[in-house]
């Protein structure tokens, strides 16, 4: 009967915080471009192999947008489909296996849902097999329009590498699309040329691979390289179709392209050792905001708030002034001024304005060393309720009571 969620809701109602009344709404009714960019990490930003630089393009549109540079990517073994999971519905993956094919059949409070009943046509562009990661059953849960997959594209050999498609052709074809959707729309788009194991064609290596013994990362900057090219490009072919101003531009990494398997070469890359705790700072993956009108000709900013994955839902439907009180989520509004520094990965890790907590240690993150336990203490229990409450909506399907709202009436019981 849902009676399960009371405690839940009283949870997340408890933990609501407001949007920043300067943000609520400030890109209303315009077009909501979400870029997935495939395992890119944030340390790549502002870094070079040998001089060059790794993300040019990147590196000057964070200028132009809110960047944020504390913000984690949360997701377990779903990978990309976990990063999804999140954006859309602000509740943590599963630890073990893929929601999106443990759970297509749950009833959802997607954002897409959200934005359709204010009158978005909503999309997702992947220039993949659709049934990939189960997306066309699970996409019909999330309540999209459409899936752009590999067959709405034009995929010949010449332009594919690797997984499929390469960037650079994916986000040309996919503005052609753009141009003939009802608008507003929302459409997600997930990049694939920047994807393990990190191959491309000669003509498109834009930078030297770096030299170490994992072939892996040597590869990536140039792979990375490739897809902030590809970035460029968008950008340019947006403003050409005239699609640029009436839009909002947002850009995540879905999850880290470079597994601790490689922690030697890392090491050796960023002067340093991996430790534990080096190793979740890694799990950093860039969230960009790029507002046309407000945030570009340098009026950007770096905001260093710590967040994750969970907090996209929240953020982005204020920024479209669609008011989410009432959500049953765990995210929370990036530019709220009440906004709590923290972030919680699948393993219980979590993060801190001063902390990191990873392998039962606490760590300080000034000096990077342990510090006595009791300091993260106060999270621990934040941490275990937020993953275990949505897990019981996950594995209850709960989301059905919602919005009849019928366990509300044991809300109301419950506080009398
Ligand atoms: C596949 C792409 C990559 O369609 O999203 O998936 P990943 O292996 O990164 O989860
Ligand atoms: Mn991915």
């Amino acid at each position: 009967d849902g009676s399960e969620l009371v405690d839940i809701d009283n949870y997340v109602r408890a933990n609501y915080v407001k949007p920043n009344e300067d943000m609520f709404g400030i890109a209303e009714n315009r077009n909501l471009i979400v870029v997935s960019l495939e395992s890119v990490q944030s340390f790549v930003l502002n870094n070079d192999v040998y001089g060059e630089e790794v993300t040019p393009f990147l590196n000057s549109f964070i200028k132009d947008s809110y960047y944020f540079d504390n913000f984690y990517h949360q997701t377990g073994q779903g990978k990309t489909s976990d990063s999804e999971f999140l954006l859309e519905n602000s509740l943590y993956p599963l630890n073990r296996g893929a929601v999106f094919f443990t759970h297509s059949g749950n009833e959802y409070d997607s954002m897409a849902e959200n934005l359709s009943k204010k009158g978005y046509y909503t999309s997702t562009m992947h220039a993949n097999n659709k049934s990939f990661w189960n997306r066309d059953i699970m996409y019909q849960a999330l309540g999209y329009d459409y899936y752009y997959s590999a067959t709405d594209y034009e995929i010949t050999p010449d332009i594919s590498v690797g997984w499929g498609m390469k960037d650079i052709p994916f986000f040309e074809q996919s503005v052609e699309m753009m141009k003939e959707m009802q608008k507003p729309f929302y459409t997600k788009m997930i990049t694939l040329t920047n994807h393990h194991p990190f191959r491309l064609d000669e003509e498109d290596k834009f930078i030297d691979e770096y030299d170490s013994k994992s072939g892996t990362l040597n590869r990536y900057f140039q792979t990375v390289r490739y897809t902030d090219e590809a970035v460029k490009a968008f950008i340019q072919k947006l403003k050409d179709e005239g699609l640029y101003d009436n839009s909002i531009i947002v850009m995540y990494g879905d999850h880290y392209g470079i597994s601790e398997n490689h922690n030697e070469a890392m090491a050796q890359y960023l002067g340093k050792e991996v430790t534990p705790f080096v190793s979740v700072q890694l799990q950093r993956v860039p969230f960009i905001v790029h507002i046309p009108g407000v945030t570009d000709q340098g009026k950007g900013k770096t905001i260093s708030k710590v967040g994750g994955q969970i907090d996209l839902k929240p953020t982005l439907l204020h920024l479209l002034g669609v008011d989410t009180k009432s959500s049953i989520q765990f995210g929370e509004d990036l530019f709220s001024d009440d906004h709590r520094d923290f972030a919680v990965f699948r393993d219980g890790s979590f993060i801190t304005k001063d902390y990191v907590y990873t392998d039962n240690t606490c760590y300080s993150k000034e000096t990077e060393q342990p510090v006595e336990g009791s300091l993260c203490e106060p999270y621990k229990e934040k941490a275990r309720v937020e993953l275990d409450y949505s897990d019981k909506i996950i594995y209850g399907d709960l989301l059905r009571f919602y919005e009849s709202r019928d366990y509300r009436g044991n809300l109301m019981e419950q506080q009398q």
